[in-house]
C-alpha cells in the first residue's frame, strides 16, 4: 500500500513549525537527552497485542540484556512504565516496612527529592547532609555503622551521580564500609544519571537495588523505569510490609514464571525502542560508551576552566562525567544565561536547582552525544594546550 501523500502548502505550517528551523535544537540538559534516530525509527510502529507470542519473546531478550547495563548476572530486572521517581518508589516499598530506619545522603536536588519521598512513605530517615558540590560524607556513615550493633539501619540510599551538582559518589567505598562492619543493611542506589554512562557494577559493588530511567543515559524517550533487584533484595521483598500495588515485584515475578512477563499493558513502542537502544550500546561497547563520557566530561570541565568559570563540584575526585555544574560570578543570574542560550542559540542548558538556583547552570554531556571529530593526535594536543592555559 502506497502512503497517501498529504498536500503541503506553506500556509499549513503552524507558527510552531517556524520556530523549528532546519537542523536540531541543541539539547544539552542532563536529561531528557538526544534520542538516536535508530531508536526513533524502531518506535514508529503500531500497537500490538501484548499477549501474542511476539511481545513475550521480545521482553525475554530485553530482561536478559538489560542486566548487562547494570553489570549483574544475579539480579532480577523489572521494566516499569514510569520515570525515575516511580523506580525510587518501587525500590523502597518492595524492600522496606513503614518506620524502618534508612540512612540517606543529601547532596543536591535529586537526593533531596528522594529523601522527601522516603519521608512521605513513612520511613524513618536519618539524613546525612553534605554541602552542595561535595560528595556523600562516608565518614558520617562509618560512625553510624560503628554504633549500630543492633542493626537498626535497614537501608542505605545513595544517588550515584547527583545530577544537580555534578558529583559522582564512590559506591564501592560504601560497600566496603558495610562489609567492614558486617552490616546487613540493603544498599539502594539511584543510577538515573549514571547507568549506561559511568562505570557501574551492581554485582561487584554489592548493590541490592539499582535503578534508572529511560530518558537519561539510556537515550530513550521518558517512560521506562528500570529497577534491578539482587537476590538479597528479592528475599527482603518477601517480608517488607510497605503498601505497594502498581510497583509490586511479586506481580511481575508471577508473570515471569508464566513466561508472559506483563501484569498490565506495557508500552510496546518503548520496548522496541529499548531493544534498538541496547543494540546501539552493545555495538559501541559499554566500556567505550563509558570512555566517551569520560572524554566529554573532561573536555567540558577544561572548557569551563578556560572560560575562567568555576566548577560547582568542589573536588576533582568527585567530578561527574555526565553533567557539569558551572558557577557564575555573583553579579550574574545563571537563569539569564540559560534563557539567553535558548533564545539566541537554540541551545538548551540545565538551570540551577533549589539551593544553587541563579548561581549555577548545568551542561549535560550524557547519552547519545559525540564530539567534533578531530584527528586523535590533534585532539590530544588540543586538550593538552587547554589544560596548560
Ligand atoms: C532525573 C533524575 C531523577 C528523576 O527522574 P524522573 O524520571 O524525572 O522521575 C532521579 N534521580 C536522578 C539522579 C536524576 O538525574
Ligand atoms: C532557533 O529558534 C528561533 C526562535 O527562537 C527560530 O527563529 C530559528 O529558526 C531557530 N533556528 C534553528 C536552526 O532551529
Ligand atoms: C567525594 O567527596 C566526599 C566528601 O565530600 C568524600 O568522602 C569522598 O571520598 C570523595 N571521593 C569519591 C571518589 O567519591
Ligand atoms: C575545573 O575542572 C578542570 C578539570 O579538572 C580543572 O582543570 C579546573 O581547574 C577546574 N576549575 C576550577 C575553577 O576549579
Ligand atoms: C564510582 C565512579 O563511577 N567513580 C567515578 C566518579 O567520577 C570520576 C570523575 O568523573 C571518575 O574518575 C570515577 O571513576
Amino acid at each position: 500500500v502506497l502512503p497517501r501523500l498529504l498536500p503541503w502548502s506553506p500556509a499549513r505550517k503552524s507558527k510552531m513549525d517556524y520556530m523549528n528551523g532546519p537542523g536540531r535544537n541543541h539539547l544539552f540538559v542532563p536529561g531528557p537527552v538526544n534520542i538516536p534516530d535508530q531508536v526513533i525509527r524502531a518506535m514508529s510502529r503500531q500497537n500490538e497485542d501484548y499477549r501474542s507470542p511476539a511481545i513475550p519473546a521480545l521482553t525475554k531478550t530485553l530482561l536478559e540484556d538489560v542486566k548487562k547495563i547494570f553489570k549483574t548476572t544475579t539480579g532480577t530486572p523489572f521494566l516499569f512504565p514510569t520515570t525515575g521517581t516511580g523506580a525510587w518508589e518501587s525500590a523502597l516499598t518492595n524492600t522496606l516496612s513503614p518506620g524502618d530506619r534508612i540512612v540517606s545522603f543529601s547532596l543536591g536536588q535529586f537526593s533531596l527529592l528522594w529523601i522527601d519521598q522516603q519521608q512521605r512513605l513513612g520511613f524513618s530517615v536519618d539524613v546525612v547532609e553534605s554541602d552542595w558540590g561535595y560528595g556523600a560524607d562516608l565518614g558520617a556513615l562509618e560512625s553510624k555503622l560503628r554504633t549500630d550493633s543492633q542493626h537498626t539501619i535497614k537501608a542505605i540510599c545513595i544517588v550515584h551521580n547527583e545530577t544537580a551538582t555534578g558529583v559522582t559518589n564512590d559506591l564501592h567505598a560504601v560497600r566496603k564500609l558495610l562489609d567492614a562492619y558486617r552490616h546487613p543493611a540493603l544498599l539502594l542506589v539511584d543510577g538515573v544519571s549514571s547507568i549506561c554512562a559511568l562505570d557501574f557494577r551492581m554485582d561487584e559493588w554489592g548493590v541490592d537495588v539499582a535503578l534508572t530511567g529511560s530518558q537519561k543515559a539510556l537515550s530513550l524517550p521518558t517512560g521506562l523505569g528500570i529497577v534491578c533487584a539482587s537476590p538479597k533484595a528479592l528475599e527482603a521483598a518477601k517480608t517488607a510490609k510497605s503498601v505497594r500495588v502498581f510497583f509490586d515485584w511479586k506481580d511481575y515475578l508471577k508473570f515471569y514464571k508464566m513466561g508472559t512477563y506483563w501484569p498490565y499493558t506495557p508500552s510496546i513502542q518503548l520496548l522496541y525502542g529499548l531493544r534498538a537502544g541496547l543494540d546501539l550500546l552493545f555495538e559501541e561497547g559499554l566500556d567505550n560508551v563509558i570512555k566517551r563520557h569520560t572524554r566529554l566530561g573532561t573536555a567540558t570541565r577544561l572548557a569551563v576552566a578556560a572560560w575562567g568559570l568555576k566548577n560547582c563540584t568542589a573536588k576533582e575526585e568527585n567530578f561527574s562525567d555526565t553533567v557539569t555544574a558551572v558557577v557564575v560570578p555573583p553579579y550574574i543570574d545563571s537563569s539569564e544565561i540559560v534563557k539567553h542560550a535558548w533564545k539566541r542559540y537554540n541551545l538548551s542548558l540545565g538551570l540551577g536547582l533549589n539551593k544553587v538556583a541563579g548561581k549555577v547552570f548545568r551542561i549535560g554531556h550524557l547519552g547519545h552525544l559525540n564530539e567534533v571529530r578531530t584527528h586523535a593526535r590533534r585532539r590530544r594536543n588540543c586538550l593538552r594546550s587547554a589544560s596548560r592555559r
